[in-house]
């Protein structure tokens, strides 16, 4: 539906008049936002309900995309963007003498997620529906978002995130559409017509209640779902929980994300959340089957349904769909396991062992009875159709209940039809070595889905200058062709695309710095290289190389050695209970304060640590950045995002060869991007043969010694025990991140960064490059390949 400036503007008062009884002159910003919303939620509704109708007649298949985290952001402008009325609401309101961006400030960040993996999700979400496929979220309604981060004293301090607390104005609670999840208790199975029935004793149920967010596809006319599940007491049940007390532990199921997993209760309510949401999920996709699409035959399911397993969180629902299928439909097993492989399909994102779910069968026998006892069964039978077949080794390296846990990720891989890792140097990893032995007992499944991001948010909203300066240079087809941004390399030399290019670029950055300048005080100039290290706090990330470097660069300054003007800009969290990592941004805090008040670098160098990374803060720092670090232990990093989103708006990459940096590098051209450090072969020979011997190198090299001797000299004595972690960390022998190893050929390529940031127009050029190319990670084509692939989707008509 289009509107009319006149019509918008109409709508608007009248929406201010019934809400809050004010006119556009005294409206707060808030009660705009309020309001500017729901005129919104009247445009794409008749769109929202017309695609469920259309879904249910058309039958496509559909895939349920499963995922512990979704970091949608903020919605407002891109549900702007995407029904169509960008452009004739920001002017609207500039007649009124309002500004959009500071009502859309009023929204929310929905941080419903931790990092790329969310994100990804969240990316998803706004592709299938922008490109005309019926794609539906499935994930957790959390009272509370990731932590609001805060700095005190230089430590982060986590403080809760209440997203929810002024209302979201997108979602629907939908009651109607609630089903109940069963915990605990005691299951037997007892004979009954025929069929080996689960007889439950004991246990209780929990209401699982659906809040449904719409997906606005951008000018498709296509309004998607995504369902986020809340906990509820049963009204039959009520009387089991008289007090508030009682209640609120219900309620606290879905209260946090990622529940701090070092205590048992802790972990008991991170699997109990990863059952709720997965039970909730498939019991209402088989309910549309039956009721809505009335079918009849589970067997036809995998026509008509795709669940994703967004890494192992939601990997129950291996368990689950048999559940469903076996007691509720009495489907027998054989045919069961035929339609839940074919139905299912599993992403996994890492190769840290720490993302390698496991839970203790004790608790999941006490949790989870009749899963615990599915997932014994497929376990047996695994077995059983290997042994003799295969070295016994390889049956118990691969089965899934094995030293007293339930391996996750192997029941997401024996429960699919497809495994794919999300760069094409990670599938590789996972198929050499991570999980060598699943591949060789099934190479088919294995494949590999390069991520991608919303071209729409990292471009359109978050740089809507730099998105002009593209539709008159390429045309503004871009906007859905992504391919058509290649044409920008035509005005390589064109010097008043150039001179665009860079005059966007400061503007974005002068605006920066006014953010900077009002959150943390500190001035920076817009001249000077903004360096950007954003994602979460990780050893393996090397926010550490980082800090390295600027240590050595403020050295440097201290000494007379010159350097052009930097602005280091971090923005990350760390988990509330990784110390190590908090320990970090403690000792980057105290470097950058030390540096900030030297009067005697003359502002030389300033490094920034901007609080609560999240997306809304994302959006301020990408289209400002000049350096895009993306500098993890080669082989660590699956494939990184931002570094995609960061080239898009024209920062050039100083990269290790991991991940999608390979990807980048490929697509840019050697000469268009800053590599460094030991590559894939060389990390590996460390980690095999043992030898890397930090300490060697520190004694040999005097510039690494003297900067890491920093850390525990006094000179941020602020610091002292944190920079004492890391100075020991850096000289372990095997230390598994390989810091120093790669510090002298980081600084190279610093070094190098800084020559080629002399020569203006080409530097330029490379970042034009890297603009055009950051089409090829388009996330509309990435879902494309999920859809033709994996899940097997045809387009709504
Ligand atoms: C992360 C990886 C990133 C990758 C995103 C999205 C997890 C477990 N993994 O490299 O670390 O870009 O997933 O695939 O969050």
């Amino acid at each position: 539906m289009q509107i009319t400036k006149e019509e918008f503007k109409k709508e608007l008062e009248q929406k201010l008049d019934s809400q809050f009884a004010v006119d556009v002159e005294h409206a707060s910003l808030g009660e705009l936002y309020s309001a500017l919303s729901n005129v919104l939620r009247d445009g794409y509704a008749p769109n929202w309900r017309e695609t469920r109708i259309k879904e249910a007649h058309e039958g496509k298949k559909q895939v349920y995309y499963f995922s512990i985290e979704f970091l949608p952001g903020t919605l407002l402008r891109s549900n702007l963007l995407n029904l169509g009325w960008m452009d004739t609401v920001k002017s609207a309101l500039k007649d009124l003498g309002l500004n959009l961006d500071d009502i859309a400030a009023k929204e929310p960040d929905m941080a419903l997620g931790n990092g790329g993996l969310g994100r990804l999700a969240a990316a998803f979400m706004d592709s299938l529906a922008s490109t005309g496929y019926v794609g539906n979220g499935n994930g957790i309604h959390y009272k509370y978002g990731l932590f609001k981060q805060k700095f005190v004293n230089g430590y982060q301090v986590e403080l809760p995130n209440d997203w929810l607390q002024k209302h979201n104005h997108w979602e629907v609670m939908r009651d109607n559409k609630s089903v109940l999840v069963h915990f605990g208790g005691q299951v037997n199975l007892v004979q009954k017509d025929n069929w080996m029935t689960p007889e439950y004793n004991g246990g209780y149920s929990i209401k699982a209640v659906p809040y449904d967010i719409p997906v606005v596809g951008y000018h498709t006319g296509i309004v998607n779902t995504m369902r986020l599940w809340d906990a509820e007491i049963p009204e039959s049940e009520e009387i089991n929980y008289p007090t508030i007390d009682d209640r609120r532990k219900v309620e606290d199921l879905t209260s946090i994300l990622y529940p701090d997993d070092s205590s048992y209760s802790g972990r008991l309510l991170r699997l109990k959340q990863e059952y709720f949401f997965v039970s909730a999920g498939l019991q209402s996709i088989l309910r549309y089957y039956t009721k809505d699409l009335k079918q009849n035959d589970m067997h036809n399911l995998p026509k008509y349904v795709a669940v994703h397993i967004n890494d192992t969180h939601p990997a129950m629902a291996v368990a689950e769909l048999m559940r469903l299928l076996v007691d509720e439909y009495h489907i027998d097993w054989d045919e069961a396991w035929k339609i839940t492989v074919q139905v299912i399909s599993y992403t996994n994102h890492t190769i840290m062992a720490e993302a390698m779910e496991k839970w203790d069968i004790n608790m999941m026998t006490q949790l989870l009875p009749r899963i615990m006892q599915i997932i014994t069964e497929i376990d047996r039978r695994y077995v059983i159709s290997l042994t003799g077949k295969v070295a016994e080794s390889v049956i118990n390296d691969t089965r899934i209940v094995n030293n007293g846990n339930v391996q996750m990720a192997h029941l997401a891989i024996i429960g699919s039809h497809s495994v794919n890792g999300v760069a094409p140097l990670h599938t590789h990893l996972l198929e050499t070595e991570v999980l060598k032995e699943f591949y060789e007992l099934y190479p088919e499944r294995f494949n590999n889905k390069t991520n991608g991001i919303t071209l729409r948010r990292w471009l359109q909203i978050a740089n809507p200058k730099l998105s002009k300066l593209l539709d008159q240079t390429v045309g503004r087809d871009w906007r859905t062709d992504s391919a058509k941004m290649l044409l920008l390399q035509d005005s390589y030399k064109n010097a008043k695309v150039l001179k665009q290019i860079n005059e966007i670029k400061l503007e974005n950055k002068e605006k920066l710095a006014k953010f900077i300048k009002k959150t943390t005080g500190i001035t920076v100039d817009p001249t000077a290289i903004f360096d950007v290290q954003i994602k979460r706090l990780h050893a393996y990330k090397r926010q550490t190389l980082k800090l390295l470097h600027i240590i050595k660069l403020y050295h440097d300054l201290k000494n007379g050695i010159d350097h052009p003007k930097r602005v280091v800009i971090f923005g990350a969290k760390a988990a509330p209970s990784y110390t190590y990592a908090k320990d970090v941004i403690k000792v980057i805090n105290e470097v950058a304060n030390v540096i900030n008040n030297d009067a005697s670098i003359h502002g030389k160098l300033k490094v920034i640590f901007l609080e609560n990374y999240d997306v809304t803060l994302a959006e301020k720092i990408i289209p400002a950045a000049d350096i895009s670090e993306q500098i993890s232990t080669t082989t660590k990093e699956a494939s990184g995002t931002s570094n995609m989103k960061l080239m898009a708006n024209g920062a050039l990459t100083v990269a290790t060869m991991d991940g999608a940096n390979v990807d980048i590098a490929k697509a840019v051209g050697q000469d268009n991007i800053f590599i460094f450090g030991l590559n894939k072969d060389q990390v590996y020979d460390y980690y095999n043969k043992h030898d890397y011997k930090p300490r060697d190198m520190y004694n040999s090299d005097q510039v690494m010694k003297e900067t890491v001797d920093a850390l525990i000299d006094g000179s941020f004595s602020k610091a002292a025990n944190e920079g004492r972690v890391l100075y020991d960390s850096f000289l372990q022998e095997n230390e598994e991140f390989l810091v120093l190893a790669d510090f002298e050929s980081y600084l190279q390529a610093q070094k190098k960064i800084e020559e080629n940031w002399h020569d203006q127009r080409s530097w330029t050029q490379k970042a034009l490059v890297n603009i055009a190319h950051s089409e090829e990670f388009n996330a509309d084509n990435t879902v494309a390949r999920y859809a033709k692939d994996i899940w097997g989707l045809k387009k709504l008509n």
